[in-house]
This record gives C-alpha cells, sequence and structure tokens, in this order.
C-alpha cells in the first residue's frame, strides 16, 4: 500500500474511533451514527433509521473482512487490510453509506447539500468545522452548483477516498480534514 493510501486510512481509522479506545468495535458506529442523526434532529425518522442501518452495515463488512479472530475488535492493522478489501467493493459495502448521509444532509431533498449540513455531518463524525468547510470548498469548486454539493460529486471524491494514490486529487484526499 502506498503512503498516501496509508495516511488516509490512519485518518480514518482515527474517526471511526470515535469513543478514542485504539480499536473500532460496533459500539463505535453506535456513538458515530446516533451523533450524526441528532445533529439533524432525525432520532426517530427513516432516514435516521436508514443512516443508522448503513452504519452498522459498514461495519459488518469490515468486520468479515477483518475480525479473523472474531473478537468484535479491529485494530489498526486489521484495519488497512479490511479497508482494501472493502473498497475493491466501494458500490456494495461503502457506497450505501454516503448515500444515506447524503440524504441526511439533504434535508429539503433536492439533491444538493449546503455547506452548513456539510459541515454539521463531519463535525458529528469528528472532523473540525474549519476543514470541514475547506472539503466543501474543494469539492464545490470542481463542480459548482450554486455553491451546492451534488451527490455524484461526494460519491466520486468518497470512493477516490478510499482508493486513489493520485497525489494531486485533493478534493478526496483532505475529504476529512488534514491527513
Ligand atoms: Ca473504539
Ligand atoms: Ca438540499
Amino acid at each position: 500500500m502506498g503512503a498516501l493510501l496509508d495516511q488516509k486510512y490512519e485518518r480514518l481509522f482515527s474517526l471511526l474511533d470515535a469513543n478514542g479506545d485504539g480499536v473500532i468495535a460496533e459500539d463505535d458506529f453506535e456513538l458515530m451514527a446516533g451523533r450524526v442523526v441528532a445533529a439533524f434532529g432525525e432520532e426517530s425518522s427513516a432516514k435516521g433509521a436508514t443512516y443508522a442501518d448503513e452504519m452498522l452495515n459498514y461495519w459488518r463488512a469490515l468486520r468479515e473482512a477483518a475480525d479473523a479472530d472474531g473478537d468484535g475488535r479491529i485494530d489498526k492493522d486489521e484495519f488497512r487490510q479490511a479497508l482494501s478489501q472493502v473498497s475493491d467493493h466501494f458500490d456494495t459495502l461503502v457506497g450505501p453509506l454516503y448515500e444515506a448521509g447524503f440524504q441526511l444532509a439533504d434535508r429539503d431533498g433536492d439533491g444538493l447539500v449546503g455547506k452548513e449540513d456539510f459541515i454539521a455531518v463531519f463535525v458529528a463524525i469528528g472532523v473540525p468545522a474549519p476543514e470541514a468547510g475547506a472539503a466543501f470548498d474543494r469539492l464545490t469548486g470542481q463542480d459548482r452548483q450554486d455553491g451546492q454539493l451534488t451527490k455524484g460529486r461526494l460519491m466520486a471524491a468518497a470512493a477516490q477516498f478510499y482508493r486513489s494514490e493520485d497525489p494531486g486529487d485533493t478534493a478526496s484526499h483532505l475529504l476529512y480534514g488534514a491527513l
């Protein structure tokens, strides 16, 4: 694995370890899903339930790929291996989570997400607000829709985050803030 991909996986691991105990486990995903759903007041809606379900599906996919000893915990090395496997099936294993996150942030359902709502999701998963704002600007700078983000743009950047080794693609590398 290249150094850049390694840095991105490290960044993702530190965010996914929401309770900061050094391993990722189901409780991290429950914690993170709860924070995101609460940020939009969607605790008892179908949108919120879908997001929480997709969070757990993502966790199960990681666990299936990585948790060889079946203890329900994934450390950093296991995560690296799991993520590269899961990334090969981005559309089915990872994409639905981003899709559900986009629907949550697209409060009015017009297919576009504004900066404030984008920042709200990323702050809920642990990215500092200024870094989330800069990530939004990089994304929308390449595909401007009245300063709002399209789902296609987000999905493309997310897929690249998991896979791309091209150092020029800063919009996706820095999707989750500084590496
Ligand atoms: Ca943890
Ligand atoms: Ca919208």
